[in-house]
C-alpha cells in the first residue's frame, strides 16, 4: 500500500469520511549553514525522502480534530477560536498552530490525520516535515492566493509563536523548497534562493546520516541561549545581524577580556566562518565535476559547531571522528545541536564499513545503538493525493 492510501485508510478510521486530498512533506539534512539562519546567512540543506503525509479535510463545526499515526492515544479537538499558544502543546502544536496563523481562512475548522517516518528530535527537521504538511494542504483548500514560499512564514510562526521554538527559516524553507536532485542554496535575508545540482551518485559518493539517538528540544535549553548570544554578539559589533560582520577577524573586537566576551567571539566567529563555508561549498559545487572536494568544508563546520559554537555532543563527535578514520571525504553534525544526527559525505564503496564502524565504536563507548541510512536529494512539499 502507498503512504497516501495508508493516510486515507487511517483518516478514514479516525473520523469516518474521506479526506479532501493527501499532502506530503520531508525533513531535511542541511549540507552546509548552521545557525546561520536566524543571523540573516546562507544555508545549503537537501531534502530527505523522508516524510511526513497530512490527510486533511475541512470540517464545518468550527473544530480543528488533529490525529498522529505516530501518537495513536493522543487525539486533540478544539475549537479554532480556543487555539492558542501552547494550547494543544506537544506533536499537536505543529499543526495547530499552522491553522492557527491561517485561522481566518479555516473558521469551519479542519479534521487532520498525520503519518511520518521523520525520526523525531534527531536533528532532521520532522517538526517542520509536519507543519509544512498542513500549511500546502490548507493552502490549497482554503488560501490559493498563498505562494508556496508564504508558507515558509506560515509554518514558521506556528514553530515560533505557537510552539515557542525561536527558530530560523531554514527548515521551513527546505521542506516546501527543495527540488529533487538538488541542494537549495538560500539567503535567508533576502529570500533569494537556487538550485544547486546535486547528484553525487554520478560522482560515486553517498550521503550518510547517523541518527545517534539523543534527541533535542528547540522550545528549551541551549538553542535560544545560542540565538540569544548571536543578537548580544552582533548588537557589540555594531551590526544589524552577524551577517553583516565584514571578516574573520572582525569579531576579535568582542573580546573584551571577560568570560562573556570570550564566549561572544566564539559565538561570531562560528557565524561567520560558516557562511563563508556555504559560499565555498556553493562555489565547488558550481565550479567543478568533483563534489568530494566539499568534504574538508564539511569536516571543519563540525569543528566550529564543536569548538566555538560549542553545539555538539560525545555522541555526534565520536560518529565524525570514526566516520573520517573510516576514509569518508567529510562528516559533521547537523540541524540545532545538543543531539540528534550527523551526516557524512562518503565513496559509495565505503559507506556500509564506515557505517558498521560507527556502529560499532558506539557499542564499545557504550552509547545508545546509533541509525544509519544514505539519502537522496528530494522532492519538497506536494500534494500525493
Ligand atoms: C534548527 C532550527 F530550526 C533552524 O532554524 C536552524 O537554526 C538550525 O537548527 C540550525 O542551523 O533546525
Amino acid at each position: 500500500m502507498t503512504a497516501a492510501a495508508r493516510a486515507r485508510r487511517a483518516f478514514a478510521e479516525a473520523f469516518g469520511g474521506q479526506p479532501e486530498g493527501v499532502w506530503a512533506a520531508p525533513g531535511r539534512v542541511n549540507v552546509i549553514g548552521e545557525h546561520t539562519d536566524y543571523n540573516d546567512g546562507f544555508v545549503l540543506p537537501v531534502a530527505l525522502p523522508h516524510t511526513t503525509r497530512a490527510a486533511v479535510a475541512r470540517r464545518s463545526d468550527g473544530r480543528v480534530a488533529l490525529v498522529s499515526a505516530q501518537h495513536p492515544s493522543d487525539r486533540v479537538e478544539v475549537p479554532v477560536a480556543e487555539l492558542a499558544p501552547g494550547r494543544p502543546g506537544g506533536w499537536a502544536g505543529y499543526p495547530a498552530g499552522v491553522v492557527d496563523a491561517l485561522r481566518d481562512r479555516v473558521r469551519g475548522g479542519l479534521s487532520v490525520l498525520v503519518d511520518g517516518d521523520v525520526p523525531a528530535g534527531m536533528g532532521l527537521s520532522s517538526s517542520a516535515a509536519l507543519s509544512c504538511s498542513v500549511a500546502l494542504a490548507l493552502r490549497d483548500l482554503a488560501a490559493p492566493d498563498l505562494a508556496v514560499a508564504d508558507l515558509v512564514d506560515v509554518a514558521r510562526r506556528a514553530e515560533n509563536d505557537f510552539v515557542g521554538a525561536p527558530t530560523g527559516i531554514l527548515d521551513q524553507s527546505a521542506s516546501l523548497l527543495c527540488t529533487a536532485g538538488h541542494a537549495l542554496f538560500l539567503d535567508t535575508r533576502d529570500r533569494s534562493s537556487e538550485q544547486v545540482p546535486l547528484d553525487l551518485a554520478a560522482a560515486g559518493l553517498e550521503l550518510l546520516v547517523v541518527d545517534t539517538g539523543t534527541a533535542h528540544d528547540h522550545a528549551t535549553g541551549g538553542y535560544g541561549d545560542r540565538r540569544r548570544e548571536c543578537e548580544q554578539a552582533a548588537a557589540r559589533l555594531g551590526v544589524a545581524a552577524l551577517r553583516d560582520v565584514p571578516d574573520v577577524t572582525a569579531p576579535a573586537a568582542l573580546d573584551d577580556g571577560t568570560p562573556e566576551g570570550a564566549v561572544l567571539l566564539r559565538r561570531a566567529r562560528h557565524v561567520v566562518t560558516e557562511n563563508a563555508r556555504v559560499l565555498e561549498v556553493v562555489r565547488i559545487l558550481r565550479d567543478t565535476e568533483d563534489p568530494a572536494a566539499i568534504g574538508p568544508v564539511l569536516t571543519a563546520g563540525h569543528a566550529s559547531l564543536r569548538d566555538d559554537f560549542q553545539i555538539s555532543t560525545v555522541e555526534l563527535d565520536t560518529a565524525v571522528v570514526t566516520a573520517l578514520e573510516g576514509g569518508a571525504a567529510g562528516a559533521r553534525m547537523v540541524g540545532g545541536g545538543f543531539g540528534g544526527s550527523a551526516v557524512v559525505l562518503v565513496d559509495a564503496a565505503l559507506t556500509s564499513t564506515v557505517a558498521t564502524m560507527i556502529t560499532d565504536r558506539f557499542a564499545q563507548e557504550g552509547y545508545r545503538a546509533p541509525r544509519t541510512f544514505t539519502v537522496v536529494p528530494s522532492p519538497g512539499a506536494r500534494r500525493i493525493a
